[in-house]
C-alpha cells in the first residue's frame, strides 16, 4: 500500500512539472578564462541558460541591449546561476569585473525581435564585440 501511495505522488508531481513547462529546456555557458562559452546562445522562452564555473565572474544584463520591458538581471559574483527567459529578444551581458577584457555574452531567445534596437545603440568596445556576434548570430536565423 505504501509503494502504491508512494507511486501515485510521484505520477502526480511529474504531471504538475509537465504542465507548468512542457518543452522547456536547460542551456549551459561555461566560463574558460576570462570568456564565456559558447558565446552567443539561441533558445526557446521559457528556457533557461544555466552558467558554471563562475569562480570570479558574474551575468549582468546591459541596459538598452535587452528586450524592452525585460528585467535587468544581475547575478552574485563568484555564484553558478541559472536564469529563466520568457521574454523574446536579444539579451546582451556582461561579467561585471571582466567587461574590460571583453568578458560578455548573448542570449537570444526566440525571435531577435529588439535586433533594430540593439544596432541604434553602436555599443563600442568589449561591449561593442559581444553585440557584433549577436548581431551576426541573429542575422543568420
Ligand atoms: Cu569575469
Amino acid at each position: 500500500m505504501k509503494m502504491l501511495k508512494t507511486a501515485v505522488i510521484g505520477v502526480a508531481a511529474s504531471t504538475v512539472l509537465m504542465t507548468m513547462n512542457v518543452f522547456a529546456a536547460e542551456h549551459t555557458v561555461t566560463t574558460q578564462g576570462l570568456k564565456f562559452s559558447p558565446l552567443v546562445v539561441k533558445i526557446a522562452p521559457g528556457d533557461s541558460v544555466s552558467w558554471t564555473n563562475m569562480s570570479t565572474h558574474n551575468v549582468e544584463m546591459i541596459e538598452g541591449l535587452v528586450p524592452e520591458g525585460a528585467e535587468l538581471f544581475k547575478s552574485e559574483m563568484s555564484q553558478d546561476v541559472t536564469h529563466t527567459f520568457d521574454k523574446e529578444g536579444i539579451y546582451i551581458y556582461k561579467c561585471t569585473p571582466h567587461i574590460g577584457a571583453g568578458m560578455g555574452g548573448a542570449v537570444i531567445v526566440g525571435n531577435p525581435t529588439n535586433l533594430d534596437a540593439i544596432k541604434a545603440q553602436d555599443a563600442s568596445g568589449g561591449v561593442g564585440r559581444i553585440v557584433k556576434k549577436a548581431i551576426q548570430e541573429a542575422e543568420s536565423m
